[in-house]
């Protein structure tokens, strides 16, 4: 256990390993240096996480370290910026924020830290018209590497998480050109009905 002097407590939902947002109002401690996990994969509600766990399922797959977190940029202002401006101490290389509707979560976390930020527009009730907009329409100045709507943009936001991780890690860009073969070869024996 860290001294009691360097973790801090703030209210956070987290998802356990089959998805279910479990929440620690006001007890959850999260170390204010250090975690193990080098991307971490934020949604705005609970309700985002059937698209979101294919960027974490990818994330898996490939041995990147990953967290998620239910935060919100609306419904927990406060913890979304603490969980943003404390990211980089703790280790974390890139963030992952999906969110749908008026979807301002990877903007806001992108305004508290410098670490690449992606976001995936969520499907809404606009098709993900909105969520994309929102999200991808930055004003110069604070940059959010938008992704596609839905599971495509979740899933390539974790590969893409991954390439920026394998500028510096030989094994991690080995596992990205192996994925990238074996997924040709797939495309390659597709048999069609004709
Ligand atoms: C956004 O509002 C979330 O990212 C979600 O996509 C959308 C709807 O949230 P719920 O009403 O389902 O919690 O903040």
């Amino acid at each position: 256990m860290p001294p009691e002097s360097s973790i801090e407590k703030i209210d956070i939902f987290v998802l356990d390993s089959v998805g279910e947002a479990v929440s620690f109002p006001g007890k959850f401690v999260m170390p204010a240096k250090k975690s193990s996990a080098l991307v971490a994969v934020v949604m705005g509600s609970k309700s985002d996480w059937e698209t979101m766990r294919h960027a974490v399922e990818t994330l898996d797959s490939l041995g990147v370290a990953n967290e998620a977190h239910v935060l919100s940029a609306h419904r927990t202002p406060e913890q979304t910026t603490d969980f943003a401006r404390k990211a980089s101490d703790r280790g974390l290389r890139v963030i992952i924020a999906g969110a749908g509707g008026a979807a301002h979560l990877a903007g806001v976390i992108a305004a508290h830290t410098v670490l690449p930020v992606l976001g995936v527009p969520i499907q809404s009730k606009l098709q993900g018209l909105d969520s994309l907009l929102s999200t991808a329409q930055m004003p110069s100045g604070i940059p959010v590497g938008t992704l596609a709507i839905g599971d495509a943009g979740a899933k390539n936001a974790a590969l893409l998480a991954a390439a920026i991780i394998a500028t510096h890690d030989k094994k991690l860009r080995d596992k990205l050109e192996a994925f990238r073969k074996k997924q040709s070869k797939s495309v390659l024996a597709a048999k069609l009905p004709k």
